[in-house]
Formats: C-alpha cells, sequence, structure tokens
C-alpha cells in the first residue's frame, strides 16, 4: 500500500457482508454501447470483483437480483421511470434507488446522460466500499455547480508552482506520442468524486501554451479525459496575440486583437470540439492585462468571451488582484471588481479566492461574494496546502472550504450563504462553477501526504454537492482510503476534523494572517522585512504590531474594510465586542491588555492558543500511534513520522511567534504553559530550504 490507488481501492470485504451484498446483486442490465458506459461497465465490474470477488452476470431480461442501469433510451429504465422524474437530475446527475419488482426489490441506476451513469456507478460504488445497505437506497442527485474545476499551476517546463507533490503529471516534452497511463486513472479518479474539468496550466502563463505544438498535445489529453466527462480548459497570457502572434498590441479593443483571439478560438475548437475555455490572470502580480492599454478587466474578459461565444467557451477571470500603493490589500478586489459589476458577457464567470487575502489558514470570506448580483462569480480554493504545512502537515481542509461556502453574506438577507450565491440558487446565474488549486504531483501517492488526498476528494465532493458536510466527506473518504474499523473510523475523524484549526491555531490564531517567510511561504518569520520589497508581501503589513498592540485596524475608523460586507456583518465585524474571535485580529489592532470574555488579556490568549495548536498535533500523534496495526505498516510509519515533523515545527511557528511579539508585548508567558525551546536570534538565523518541499 503505497497510496497510489487513492480511494479508489477495491479491496476484499469481509465475507459476511460480501455475501449480503451478493445475494442482491447477481445480474446487470446495462447496454455498454458508448464509451462512457463502457468505463461505467468496467469500473463496477473491477470493483466489484476486488469487493466481493465476483461479477455480475449480463442479463437482458428483467429479473429478482438485478441491477439495471441505463437512460430513458433503454426500455428497461423506462418501465421504472419517467422522463419527469429524471427531469430535477439535469445533464448530470441520476438517480440510484431500489424499486419494488414482483415483490422483491432490485437496484436502478437512471440518468439522462451516459456521464450520470459513470458518476452513479461511482456513488454504487462507495456505497458498497462504505457497507452501506443497498435495500433502503433513495438517492437523486443533481450537481451544485454545472462546472467543477481544478485548476492545476503545472508550468511546461515540468515544474508545479506551490507544488509538494513532485513534478508535473502532464509530460509535455513525451506528447502528443507517448500517452502516461497516469493520465487516464487521473480522469477515473476526478470522476469518481464528480470533477468535470482541468485546467492544465500555470495561472501565470506561458504563451506558449496557445501554440499549434502545444494544443496538439493538450488536444490528446482532452480526448482521453472526454468519456469521463472531463473538459480541457487552458490558463491563458493575456499578452499572446503579441508575444506568440508577432502583433504590435494586444490591446483587446484593437480589431487586430479581437481576431486574433476568434481565430485561436476557432484553432483550438477544431481540435478539441468541447474545449471548456480560458481561465485567466490578469494585471495581478506582474502579468499582463487589459489595464496596460488603459481598458478595464471588463473589456479584455469580453473580448475573450466573444471569440469563445459561437462555441460555447467561458472565460474564467481571475479577481486576484492588488497593488502595493493600497492601504489594505483586502479591500483592492473588490474596489476593483464592483463598478464593473454587470458589464460582463453572459459567458464570463469572476474567479474568486475564498477569502480576501490569499488563501491563508483562516480568512473571512471575500466582500465580493454576493457583492455582483450582475455578474456569474466562482470561489476559488487552494487544495495544495501553500500556506498550510505544505506537504508535512497534516491539515484536513474540508472544514475550510465548508466554512467559506456557508458563511451567510446576507445580502439579500439571511441565509444568502457564499454556497447560494455561487451556485445559482440566490441569483439564478447563467454559468456556475467553483475551482480548486490542484495538489497533484508525480509522487507516488499523488499528493505527497497520505491526509492531502482527503483534501483534493473533499473538493470534488463539495463541488458536487455543497451542502455535504465536511465531517461525512472525511468518514467516505477514510473508510475508502484506510479502514471501516469504527474504532479507527471515529479516532482519525475526529483527528482530521480538528487538523485545519490546530494548524490556525499554531501559526496564525484569532485573525492573524500572512506572518511566514516570504520567499518560500513555509515557516513562520513574523519579523521578515526585506529591503525595498514590497510592504504588502511583508509581515508587518498585517499583524502591526507595536508596543500597543496587535492586529489590522479594518473598522470604519482603520482601512474600513468591513465597509464592504452587508449588514449585519459589517456592525459585527466593526464591533470588538460582537466581532468573533476566529477574525479578531483581521478586523481590530487591539491592546495587549484587552480583556477578552473568558477574562484572558490578548496577549494570555494568545499565547494559550499558540500552545493549544502545538498540543494538538501532540495529541494527533498519540491518536494515531494507536492506529498502529488496524492499517498497513507501510502507510501507518509515513504518516506517523511526518507527524513528528508537524510537532516540531508546530513549535518552531508558537515560539517564534511568541518570541517575536514578545519583544512588543513585554509580557511573560503564562506560567502554566509550556516554555519556547528555542531563542528568537537562532531562529531569525535559521534558513529554510523550500527544496525539500517540491
Ligand atoms: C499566491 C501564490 C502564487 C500564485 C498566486 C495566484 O503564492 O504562486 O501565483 O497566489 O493565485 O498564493 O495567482
Amino acid at each position: 500500500e503505497d497510496g497510489s490507488e487513492l480511494w479508489l481501492r477495491y479491496k476484499a470485504l469481509p465475507v459476511a457482508l460480501s455475501k449480503e451484498y451478493s445475494q442482491q446483486l447477481q445480474f446487470i442490465t446495462f447496454e455498454t454501447n458508448s464509451p462512457t458506459r463502457k468505463i461505467a461497465g468496467a469500473e463496477l465490474e473491477k470493483a466489484l470483483k476486488g469487493m466481493l470477488g465476483r461479477v455480475l452476470s449480463k442479463s437482458r431480461k428483467i429479473q429478482e437480483k438485478t441491477i439495471i442501469i441505463g437512460t430513458l433510451e433503454d426500455k428497461s429504465v423506462r418501465q421504472f421511470i419517467s422522463a419527469d422524474t429524471l427531469c430535477v437530475c439535469g445533464d448530470e446527475g441520476f438517480i440510484l434507488k431500489s424499486v419494488d419488482f414482483k415483490g422483491d426489490k432490485i437496484l436502478l441506476l437512471a440518468a439522462n446522460q451516459d456521464i450520470g451513469l459513470l458518476y452513479g456507478v461511482f456513488e454504487l460504488i462507495r456505497q458498497i466500499q462504505q457497507g452501506h445497505q443497498l435495500s433502503n437506497l433513495n438517492l437523486k442527485e443533481k450537481p451544485s455547480y454545472n462546472r467543477r474545476i481544478l485548476n492545476h499551476w503545472d508550468n511546461l517546463d515540468g515544474t508545479v508552482e506551490r507544488g509538494y507533490a513532485g513534478h508535473s503529471i502532464w509530460k509535455w516534452d513525451e506528447l502528443p506520442e507517448k500517452i502516461s497511463p497516469k493520465y487516464e486513472f487521473y480522469a477515473q479518479a476526478n470522476a469518481s468524486i464528480g470533477i468535470n474539468g482541468t485546467v492544465l496550466n500555470n495561472v501565470n502563463a506561458s504563451p506558449k501554451i496557445l501554440s499549434d505544438e502545444y494544443l496538439r498535445k493538450v488536444k490528446v489529453l482532452a480526448d482521453i479525459f472526454r468519456p469521463y466527462g472531463i473538459r480541457v480548459y487552458l490558463a491563458v497570457n493575456f499578452s499572446s496575440p503579441a508575444k506568440l502572434g508577432g502583433l504590435p498590441t494586444s490591446d483587446p479593443l484593437d480589431e487586430k486583437v479581437q481576431d486574433w483571439w476568434k481565430k485561436k478560438a476557432d484553432e483550438i475548437y477544431n481540435l478539441i470540439p468541447d474545449f471548456g475555455g480560458f481561465l485567466v490572470k490578469a494585471n495581478s502580480e506582474g502579468l499582463p492585462g487589459p489595464q496596460d492599454f488603459g481598458r478595464t478587466h471588463a473589456d479584455g474578459a469580453n473580448m475573450l468571451a466573444d471569440a469563445l461565444a459561437p462555441h460555447n467557451g467561458i472565460v474564467m477571470w481571475r479577481a486576484f488582484v492588488y497593488h502595493p500603493d493600497g492601504d489594505d490589500r483586502a479591500k483592492q478586489a473588490y474596489k476593483e471588481f464592483t463598478p464593473l459589476d454587470g458589464k460582463f458577457r453572459s459567458n464570463v464567470i469572476i474567479q474568486v479566492k475564498n477569502g480576501p487575502i490569499d488563501f491563508q489558514p483562516r480568512e473571512p470570506f471575500s466582500p465580493l461574494f454576493g457583492a455582483m448580483k450582475n455578474t456569474n462569480l466562482m470561489p476559488e480554493f487552494q487544495i495544495t496546502k501553500e500556506y498550510l504545512g505544505m506537504n508535512t502537515h497534516l491539515a484536513y481542509l474540508g472544514p475550510l472550504f465548508e466554512e467559506c461556502l456557508d458563511a451567510d453574506t446576507y445580502v439579500l438577507g439571511k441565509n444568502s450563504t457564499v454556497a447560494r450565491v455561487t451556485d445559482g440558487s440566490l441569483f439564478r446565474n447563467k454559468v456556475t462553477a467553483i475551482a480548486g488549486v490542484a495538489n497533484i504531483g508525480e509522487d507516488v501517492n499523488w499528493c505527497g501526504h497520505q491526509f492531502n488526498q482527503a483534501n483534493w476528494y473533499v473538493f470534488g465532493r463539495l463541488a458536487w454537492n455543497n451542502k455535504l458536510s465536511s465531517g461525512e466527506i472525511a468518514t467516505e473518504w477514510i473508510e475508502q482510503t484506510f479502514s471501516r474499523d469504527p474504532e479507527f473510523v471515529s479516532e482519525v475523524g475526529s483527528m482530521m476534523m480538528q487538523s485545519r484549526e490546530a494548524v490556525v491555531n499554531y501559526m496564525t490564531p484569532m485573525g492573524l494572517h500572512h506572518l511566514m517567510g516570504w520567499d518560500h511561504h513555509y515557516g513562520p518569520e513574523p519579523w521578515c522585512a526585506i529591503p525595498n520589497a514590497r510592504p504588502d508581501w511583508m509581515p508587518s503589513y498585517y499583524h502591526k504590531a507595536d508596543s500597543a498592540g496587535i492586529g489590522f485596524d479594518r473598522t470604519s475608523t482603520g482601512s474600513n474594510a468591513v465597509g464592504q460586507y452587508a449588514e449585519p456583518l459589517r456592525s459585527l465585524y466593526e464591533n470588538v465586542a460582537t466581532c468573533a474571535e476566529i477574525y479578531l485580529l483581521w478586523f481590530h489592532h487591539l491592546s495587549w491588555n484587552y480583556i477578552l470574555p473568558n477574562g484572558n488579556n490578548l496577549w494570555d490568549e494568545l499565547c494559550y492558543k499558540y500552545s493549544s495548536g502545538v498540543n494538538s498535533v501532540k495529541s494527533f500523534q498519540k491518536t494515531w500511534d494507536n492506529q498502529e496495526g488496524k492499517i498497513d505498516e507501510e502507510r501507518f510509519r509515513e504518516v506517523q513520522q511526518k507527524l513528528a515533523i508537524q510537532e516540531k515545527e508546530a513549535v518552531w511557528w508558537r515560539d517564534a511567534c511568541l518570541l517575536y511579539f514578545q519583544t512588543f508585548s513585554n509580557k511573560p508567558i503564562p506560567e502554566k504553559l509550556d516554555r519556547p525551546i528555542h531563542q528568537l536570534d537562532e531562529l531569525k538565523k535559521q534558513k529554510f530550504n523550500l527544496k525539500n518541499h517540491n
């Protein structure tokens, strides 16, 4: 067991359970007459062979102990279900239920399209992997978002920006001739959790990706992914017309530029008829964009949208923009984008990071969610753990994603959650989508840490159904990936559910953010001050620690970032007494002596929080040690060793932050707590080597 099979390990079930399933499942009625159906049939066969040790007999005749799989084109399915009933499932959903047949129960898997059948087969497999009863099954599924997309930050030279699982799985040098078997397994894994799109290349895009040479390589991948329901998208560089096409400008209002993009789109669709569209990072972190020509984001996005529209393609235009000269980075995307509300074409969607800064262990949701009522908007999460311990720390991101999706924006009154303002249920958006920055690389276990697989998994499952709970999803993942032993599931599940909070506590508790070293983003460097560097890349821009206190004043008397939130949130955040403790230092600069509701002063409370983060990791070590023998030795040891590093590094974070902030607070560490084991000077000298994490 090396983790290479992800959650798709079809291991033999205990004999009694396997017997029970075998009694219910003996025959299959399924015409496997399309590529997608073939894949679905083969996957079910493989899974049942692995789990039950047998295959189902194919049968045209409906009889007891059968599973019927098909669309309304199949007579066997029409017998049990009508178009009206299936209509709620849309193009990709399915119905999986137990139905009565001549006094017996049989299973029905029905969908409007073949892809729904593939998703349904994966659901059935998941049910069996988890040992669930089939006789009560009654599932009616339709995905929350139409486009559920992974963003690969993979460069054409094989490196991965913020990738911690080895090199890129895309072998650009070998394509289009040589095809790695990983491509198909990648598609299968994504389809199993409902992901239906992939942006193959880095948002910091090379114009080369649109060259004829590269498009031919992309076509090969698109052809492999198609039967799995996965469309390919590309990140594009806004100055491609100049850099690749040799035009004198890339001005979006220039006719020759518009024409260049139209021809490029035609060329792409000629090769890849179901191409998804473009992802664009423009006028962000030094990349080119429409503002270079005095045009707006809308001018730029619409020009690309017009080129793609005849082919039904979309533009995902990122809102990740910030400038060093503003007073508060957290306000900038909102300021730049809200005036453009209603000005974007209907096939443009604005891609917004979950928080207003940058994928920190905790941020409040971006105030852009819900603020552009006449524009399609999609959330972007980071699955790769750039700021949460990369490939060494165990941090399950389900609670982070869920916290954002469930956050109430109040833009149309109560229950205007981020999920609802983006999935079309509140604003009836034409295009709905959600993106996650992938954590996938060449490592044997795909994600660099066995538990990082859970973050890929939970992203897909929440994109499919944004109402699922992260706890339920953790259970699913554990049962499929490791074991169904109830003790294992409950102990490891509870460890996973606490793990992100632990990271928040030992890195950036109580609303602190951006305390990491500026070049590696891994370890703590709250003191980091590089001469002449952009001030908004330095930790002090964010923590603002001084002898008076700590935190960023974003109230109406500070930067007034609170003003970008709808009421009652604005007032709740504004008032220190009602601001949730988890966001306290995000919105307020408070005295070290500020007294919290529990009676502690701010300094002491920070010390307690940092310590509790370290203690959580220690408790994870104990929890994990208890699992010895319950799973394979190989993965057990690997995780155990990484937890040991995590414990050491949690102490490193605690000591670095507390010792540094202590130079301002001048207060002692509360007596009951462990003392720092490092010296501040020694920590400041320590150099971190990011190479070990790639
Ligand atoms: C930051 C990353 C940087 C990305 C950027 C982005 O550090 O590598 O290019 O986000 O999202 O988090 O564009």
